[in-house]
């Protein structure tokens, strides 16, 4: 039975689970879902706000890391995306933590604040992730306006810093532990290499059939993609996407 997924457009926790879904080549559908009163639909749907959700035969997951579990545990003649031995597979999970933990509250910020410079970019990203809200664009404009002296402020400021850093310094180990081995935690991919990808999807926009923002792929966070040293990562990151990604339904 096909699998829903139930995401918003620009949430990288979803594209996480999505790039799962996409490795193990299951059959699944998007369902597409805005940050808002859309958000009542989902308390309903999981008992909680936030997405990624999926709905299969009969059970609602959400979590991104529960869903991983479930579809191991569901798919079992699927490819796998954790190790069958237990100690490498707790190194799995210890890493997906922690790409969860510093890429997840840190992405989004960062994705704005670059799309805050760049009025067209604001309004192109701000329309893609209110898709299903009906919010028009001009109102998409004036909250860009609004925020960006905000995005200013000392205390926002620094923030930004730490979460530029903090990023940069991971993608630059995530890119020493590539070229070791081929992938992070070895030498074939696992969940932590689809987390890796899906969580820095609002860092550059990726090549893929289910992007939200089409028209912007390969755009990013110019600080990171235009740097050499971490733009080794996202050569890294299209190589999955192009053995892992299969075609729009
Ligand atoms: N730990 C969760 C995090 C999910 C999460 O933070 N989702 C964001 C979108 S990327 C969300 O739904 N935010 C809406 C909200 O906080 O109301 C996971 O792994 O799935």
């Amino acid at each position: 039975m096909t699998i829903a997924l139930h995401r918003f457009p620009l949430s990288h926790f979803s594209e996480k689970v999505r790039l799962m879904l996409d490795f193990k080549g299951l059959d699944y559908r998007i369902v597409e879902h805005s940050p808002g009163p859309d958000q009542l639909a989902l308390m309903k749907l999981s008992g909680q706000r936030k997405v990624p959700i999926i709905e299969h035969e009969g059970s609602v997951i959400h979590d991104s890391t529960a869903i991983a579990l479930y579809l191991e545990h569901a798919f079992p003649d699927a490819r796998p995306m954790l190790p069958s031995d237990f100690t490498q597979r707790r190194v799995v999970l210890d890493m997906e933590e922690r790409l969860d933990a510093v890429l997840g509250p840190r992405v989004p910020g960062i994705a704005a604040d670059e799309a805050l410079r760049d009025g067209d970019l604001w309004a192109d990203v701000g329309a893609a992730a209110m898709a299903t809200s009906g919010v028009p664009r001009a109102l998409i404009r004036a909250v860009g306006w609004i925020a960006r002296p905000a995005s200013f402020l000392p205390p926002v400021r620094r923030q930004l810093d730490e979460a530029r850093t903090t990023v940069r310094s991971l993608l630059l180990e995530l890119c020493e532990r590539i070229a070791a081995d081929g992938y992070l935690c070895g030498r074939s991919p696992t969940l932590a290499d689809l987390t890796a990808a899906g969580l820095t999807l609002n860092l550059k926009v990726p090549d893929s059939p289910h992007n939200a923002l089409p028209h912007r792929v390969g755009e990013g966070v110019r600080e990171f993609i235009n740097d050499p040293a971490v733009g080794r990562f996202f050569d890294w990151r299209d190589r999955l996407y192009a053995v892992t990604s299969r075609s729009a339904p």
